[in-house]
């Protein structure tokens, strides 16, 4: 998203960082910003079977500490529209594995190229491989697979160097990019076969670095999305992702990541950290993190193109829509196309087993809105908001992440017609 708040946005989370959680470890010496194997969520709850408060609190502090180690992001992010890839078809992506002599790597080039690309892939705890997530999500539509190198490169510099804090904030990893970039093309890499919809620009490109975060919150190989201009075989790279390894695998964040580089997808939690935004209820809030991130919400599906929309133009009964698919309603404003409502089930089950709540989810959408405008004015309100069942506005107010947010539980036509009478 765009913004003139960068520098409000780096207050606000250092000052989140006087919380004294792993993720905001500030020193070298602490290099464990890794969330405990043992503090993982659950992700393999019966459906309709709640999870208790711990588990929640769990949750949603997991979340916290995985968005507070990406805040970097919104500041350094490729504005919104300016970069996007190909959202249907066979796409492959470049993930590049990098490792230093003075921290080498601990998890097997193999091991990646599976979390990527193997179908009914199960390491590490997580539902399916990125691949997976992307085929289930978009229904077939989207077929992303990675190249993933047989072996790491080698940096030419330590670790030491490249995370360095008195180097501007992701020169070095830029660097750290190129160098391996340009070992890929003198051993022959071909870049123009990944850019599946031929406009130039390679449609994604990932960076996994051995070990843990050396850095403080917005220095050196600090995790951050930015941009990298590489030309090569007639094309050149844009966006990226660049992520510490660690000791473990998890979805969330990659799909996030690749949610923005290749749907264009925004960021839908509150860069202020004052409000939650779309709350657990979308892979690009706070849904997108750990071994089983939630689905897209309906808006990031219907700009995918991989909506099953019904508009309704007029109250209706006897709809469908099932749970875990992309069937969707829209109600159309009156005279304002930026202005919609989308309706879809999302159910604890699944890739949503770890929603805080089920039923029917009526999302008001403003294509001018942000999600970091929680205000609730005709001037100032979010992009993507869950119209909340029980008129609490949760989500809004920032009480417990995403706690007592209710969906709605009653059929289509009754929620459309409820959607109807409250534009706001
Ligand atoms: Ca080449
Ligand atoms: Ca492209
Ligand atoms: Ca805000
Ligand atoms: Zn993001």
């Amino acid at each position: 998203m765009t913004s003139t708040t960068g520098g409000a946005r780096r207050s606000t989370a250092t000052a989140s960082c006087a919380i004294p959680i792993q993720a905001c470890s500030r020193t070298r010496d602490s290099r464990t910003t890794e969330a405990a194997a043992g503090e993982t969520p659950p992700t393999s709850l019966a459906k309709h079977v709640r999870i208790d408060e711990e588990a929640l609190r769990t949750n949603a502090r997991l979340a916290r500490e995985e968005f507070l180690q990406r805040a970097s992001e919104g500041p350094l992010a490729p504005a919104r529209g300016a970069s996007r890839g190909p959202s249907t078809g066979d796409v492959l992506g470049i993930t590049l594995i990098i490792d230093f002599s003075d921290d080498t790597w601990s998890i097997p080039a193999a091991s990646i190229d599976d979390y990527c690309n193997q179908l009914g892939y199960t390491g590490y705890g997580n539902n399916g491989s990125v691949r997976d997530y992307f085929l289930d999500v978009s229904e077939d539509l989207l077929d992303y697979t990675n190249y993933v190198p047989s072996a790491y490169y080698r940096a030419i510099h330590t670790k030491e160097y490249y995370t360095n804090p008195d180097a501007p904030y992701g020169q070095r990893a830029r660097e750290l990019i190129i160098e391996a970039l340009t070992a890929m093309d003198d051993a022959g890499f071909d870049f123009s076969q990944y850019d599946a919809d031929n406009n130039g620009t390679v449609d994604a490109l990932n960076c996994f670095y051995a070990g843990d975060t050396w850095n403080a919150w917005a220095e050196g190989l600090w995790p951050h999305a930015s941009a990298v201009d590489f030309c090569r075989d007639g094309v050149c790279t844009n966006a990226y992702q660049i992520t510490n390894l660690g000791s473990n695998l998890r979805l969330g964040t990659f799909c996030h990541e690749n949610g923005h580089m290749l749907m264009g997808w925004p960021d839908l939690y509150d860069y202020d950290y004052d409000s939650s935004g779309a709350g657990v209820y979308c892979l690009m809030g706070f849904g997108g993190f750990g071994t089983n991130p939630v689905e897209p919400c309906a808006y990031m599906k219907y700009d995918a193109g991989w909506g099953d929309v019904t508009v309704l133009s007029a109250p209706q009964g006897g709809l469908v829509a099932p749970a875990g698919t992309n069937v969707m309603y829209k109600c159309n404003h009156p005279t304002l196309s930026r202005e919609y409502y989308l309706i879809e089930n999302r159910q604890r089950s699944g890739r949503d087993v770890n929603l805080t709540d089920d039923g029917l989810a009526i999302w008001h959408i403003d294509t001018h809105g942000n999600n970091s405008n929680q205000q609730q004015t005709p001037e100032l309100h979010y992009l993507v908001t869950l119209v909340q069942a029980d008129g609490r506005w949760d989500l809004e107010n920032d009480t417990p992440p995403a706690r007592r947010t209710r969906c709605r539980t009653r059929t289509g036509g009754t929620a459309a017609r409820r959607a109807s009478r409250s534009w706001t």
